[in-house]
C-alpha cells in the first residue's frame, strides 16, 4: 500500500481533477472578493504554508500504533504546543528550528500524558514527520495552478528538511519556485517579518501573493500582513477573532485552485 502511494498511482489526472472541481465548487462557500473589493490585483503568486500540504494521516497512524487509543489526545497537545514554542521563542527571542520546537512539544506532551516516551519511541515519531507525502489532490491541483502561469512558494515554519522530505516523498520536486523556511530569519510566522520573505522571494506586491494557510491564526497574521489569504478549513474550525476575515474558505486544494481560476477570469 506504502509503495502504491510513493509510485504515484494515487494522484489525479487532469481529467479527474477537473470533473471533481467542479463537483466541490458547486458545493463550496465561494467568497467573490473580485465582487467585495472592486478592481483587484490579479493573484500571480501562492505562498502555501506547510500543513497546507501535508497528510498528517500517516503521523496520526504511527503516534496510535505507539500508544494505542491516546493518538487524538496527543497529536491536540502535540500540534497545541508545537505552535505555541514558536511563539513563545519568537517573542522571547530565544529561537530554536521547527524540528527542535517540535521535539521539545512532543517530550512535554508525553510528560503531561504520563505516556513514556522513551529514545526509540521519541525517534519513530519524529521519523513519521519525514515519512509524510502531501495529500492527494496537491498534485492535480497545484499542477493545475501551474498552468494557469501562477507562481508558487511554500512559506513555512518547518526545516528545510523537513519540507524537502515531503516534497521528495509526493514527487513534487519540479512543482514549487521558492522553498521558504522562517529558518532564514531564525524566527517564526506570524510575526510580519516571516510574511515578508514570500513577497521578497516573489518580488511581487502583496496584493499579488494569495496566502493559503491552514492555521486559523496563521491566515489571520498573512491577512494582517497584506496578503489575500485562502483558509483551508476541512475541521469546518470557526474564524479566529483577531479582527481579520479570510478572502475565502474551502475545504482543499481543489477549490482553492478553482477559486483562483474563478478570481483571475
Ligand atoms: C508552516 C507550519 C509548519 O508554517 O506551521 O508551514
Amino acid at each position: 500500500m506504502e509503495k502504491k502511494q510513493l509510485n504515484g498511482s494515487n494522484y489525479l489526472n487532469r481529467k479527474q481533477f477537473i470533473g471533481l472541481t467542479t463537483k466541490t465548487l458547486a458545493a463550496s462557500a465561494l467568497t467573490p472578493i473580485a465582487k467585495l473589493t472592486g478592481k483587484r490585483p490579479l493573484i500571480k503568486a501562492i505562498a502555501f504554508d506547510a500543513y497546507t500540504l501535508f497528510d498528517t494521516n500517516s503521523l496520526l497512524q504511527s503516534v496510535e500504533e505507539l500508544f494505542p487509543g491516546k493518538s487524538k489526545e496527543l497529536m491536540n497537545i502535540w500540534r497545541n504546543r508545537q505552535f505555541e514554542y514558536t511563539w513563545l521563542r519568537t517573542l522571547t527571542g530565544h529561537y530554536k528550528n521547527f524540528w527542535e520546537v517540535t521535539e521539545d512539544a512532543l517530550v512535554y506532551t508525553a510528560a503531561f500524558l504520563k505516556l513514556n516516551l522513551n529514545g526509540e519511541n521519541k525517534n519513530k515519531l519524529m521519523q513519521a514527520f519525514l515519512d509524510m507525502r502531501f495529500v492527494k489532490d496537491a498534485g492535480p491541483s497545484l499542477r493545475e495552478l501551474k498552468r494557469m502561469s501562477i507562481k508558487l512558494a511554500i512559506l513555512s515554519n518547518a526545516t528545510p528538511e523537513m519540507l524537502y522530505a515531503g516534497i521528495n516523498n509526493s514527487e513534487l520536486q519540479n512543482i514549487f519556485d521558492f522553498v521558504i523556511s522562517t529558518d532564514n530569519i531564525k524566527s517564526y510566522k506570524p510575526i510580519p517579518a516571516a510574511y515578508q520573505l514570500g513577497v521578497d522571494a516573489f518580488q511581487l506586491k502583496k496584493e499579488e501573493i494569495l496566502f493559503a494557510a491552514f492555521g486559523g491564526w496563521d491566515e489571520a497574521g498573512a491577512k494582517s500582513f497584506g496578503y489575500p489569504t485562502a483558509w483551508i478549513n476541512p475541521l469546518g474550525l470557526p474564524v479566529e477573532q483577531l479582527d481579520v476575515q479570510p478572502d475565502f474558505i474551502c475545504k482543499n486544494l481543489t477549490e482553492l485552485a478553482m477559486y483562483v481560476q474563478k478570481i483571475n477570469q
